[in-house]
């Protein structure tokens, strides 16, 4: 017997969809603005996950420039059929609505590369496919309700698709509004055949608080389906906002291969008061079936911090996903960027980077000189040795970042004929940004400067030190102003380094000679 220890990927993992095939599992996450996109996880076990790779990780296959935080890739889906991997998934443009949409993309390897996008003629956010056993294959969506009943009513359409032209073709079919009349954001659609019988699972309550997930079942896949007289059949919101995990929903089943199903879901775990800077998480929980019905957590009705997955311990283990801990090289595939490959300003050097700053701003919706990494865990030190012969006006630093509008960032910054270097700790809350502290550091333009980010739960310390002194600290950030629960968005915190010349044109290198991640047990 092996415990799996919930979250199963700790961070900002929302809309997690999973298949196995064969002994392997196979998950993928949403990553919004965040490139590479759509992470791949791969497991034996339920247990221990390895990223294999991003479906989404060479410029020209999708276009978020300029498409600003919480827009992007949002709630895939993942399945395999025939030897195909086939990823659905939605690239929305809040302010745009003629770029993206909903496409479908395949792979015969799931860690790459992935297809070019293939777009889908429909409107509406989580898309997700079903192979039927007849060789006839299903799309299904949500979308607002064109003839809504009440505010935020949202339908959740079925239409064939041609898997040779990879088109919708026939009919369109509304097959669900959410199992309880006035719910909001009936979403997250899945559909599955067991033993004959058509399942629909879908979330509802919309993706914080109020987040549940619902069950209807039918004879033929196009409906009429009827909702289990137990739906939600999982739901965090009658626990209240002191739970320790909140907004439970967003589920996706499989089946392992000694038989017994499971699912994985999102979550968020709040701390100090109601704020969840890690974002909604990936969770899983076991699932039994009684009376035609799949009955979630059975026992206990919630997720647990741990979950017995009884034939792990038999099978030969995955590699332990862990977190970030200690320096995260260059190759390490949990680094991003923001809309485009790093490759544009950066290049590995050591265990470090050659950052080649540019004039754009964490501010603007672009890709500014930004490589970061989740933030996985409450209590964490970040630190980032950098060095840079900086111009007058030009920063080298270290974000903890939410979107463009909130993020806080304490960076090193030039100027003309000094000696001593100034380092300034910023927060850009709402757009508008107040410094909230300054100090200056002895010795020489170039020599190297250690920023960190210490969190321990809300606070959020912001240091600086040269070579060998002891860090001094710049500011003191109250983390609750950055969380999507004060923000809005989807997003948990990321934790990076960035370098900006502030709009004027730069030739200026940042070295970052040394980037560490180190949780505080
Ligand atoms: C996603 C929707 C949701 O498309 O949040 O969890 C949206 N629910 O299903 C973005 O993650």
């Amino acid at each position: 017997m092996t415990v799996a220890r919930n979250p199963l990927l700790p961070g900002c993992y929302p809309d997690p969809t999973i298949c196995r095939v064969g002994e392997d599992y196979y998950l993928v996450t949403s990553t919004f603005e965040y490139f590479p996109g759509l992470p791949v996880f791969r497991s034996r076990d339920l247990v221990s996950w390895e990223q294999i790779g991003h479906v989404v990780d060479r410029p020209g296959q999708l276009d978020f420039d300029g498409i600003a935080s919480s827009g992007g890739l949002y709630a895939p889906t993942l399945r395999h059929h025939d030897g195909v991997f086939w990823l659905v998934c939605t690239l929305v443009d809040q302010q745009d609505d003629t770029r993206g949409g909903n496409f479908l993309m395949t792979a015969t390897d799931p860690a790459g590369p992935w297809s070019d996008p293939g777009w889908l003629d429909v409107d509406g956010i989580d898309p997700s496919i079903f192979f039927d056993d007849d060789g006839r294959v299903w799309m299904h969506g949500t979308r607002l309700a064109r003839e809504p009943e009440w505010h935020d009513q949202t339908e959740v359409w079925v239409r064939e698709l041609d898997p040779e032209t990879k088109k919708l073709v026939g009919p369109e079919q509304v097959i669900w509004n959410g199992a309880l009349r006035n719910v909001v954001w009936a979403e997250a659609p899945h559909l599955y055949k067991v033993d004959g019988t058509y399942y629909l699972l879908a979330a509802e309550g919309g993706t914080e608080f109020h987040h549940a997930v619902s069950i209807a079942r039918a004879d033929s896949v196009t409906g009429p389906y009827v909702g289990n007289k137990g739906n939600p059949i999982l739901t965090h919101r009658h626990l209240g906002r002191g739970s320790d995990v909140v907004g439970a929903g967003h589920a996706d089943l499989v089946q392992a291969a000694d038989g017994s199903w499971w699912a994985t879901l999102l979550g968020m775990r709040p701390y100090g008061g109601y704020h969840y800077n890690l974002g909604r998480e990936t969770f899983l929980v076991p699932v039994v079936w009684e009376d035609g019905w799949p009955v979630f957590a059975p026992g206990v009705g919630r997720v647990l911090d741990e979950v017995e997955v009884p034939f792990a311990g038999q099978v030969r283990p995955g590699v332990a996903q862990g977190c970030v801990s200690g320096v995260v090289r260059p190759d390490d595939l949990r680094w991003t960027s923001l809309r485009r490959p790093a490759a544009e300003f950066s290049s590995a050097r050591g265990d470090g980077w050659d950052l080649r700053m540019r004039p754009s701003t964490l501010g603007d919706p672009v890709t500014p000189a930004f490589l970061g990494v989740r933030q996985q865990h409450k209590d964490v030190d970040v630190r980032a040795t950098v060095r840079a012969a900086l111009a007058a006006g030009e920063d080298v630093g270290l974000t903890v970042r939410q979107s463009e509008d909130d993020h806080v960032r304490v960076f090193v910054t030039g100027a003309d004929g000094e000696k001593e270097r100034r380092v300034v700790a910023v927060h850009r809350q709402g757009g508008i940004e107040t410094t909230l502290g300054e100090l200056s550091l002895a010795g020489g333009a170039e020599e190297p400067v250690t920023l960190t980010v210490s969190a321990r739960g809300q606070d959020y310390s912001l240091l600086a030190s040269a070579a060998d002194e002891e860090p001094a600290t710049v500011a003191v950030v109250d983390g609750r102003a950055l969380d999507s629960v004060a923000t809005g968005g989807f997003l948990g915190l990321w934790i990076g380094v960035y370098a900006t010349s502030n709009g004027r044109p730069t030739a200026t290198i940042a070295q970052v000679e040394r980037f560490e991640y180190v949780p505080v047990a």
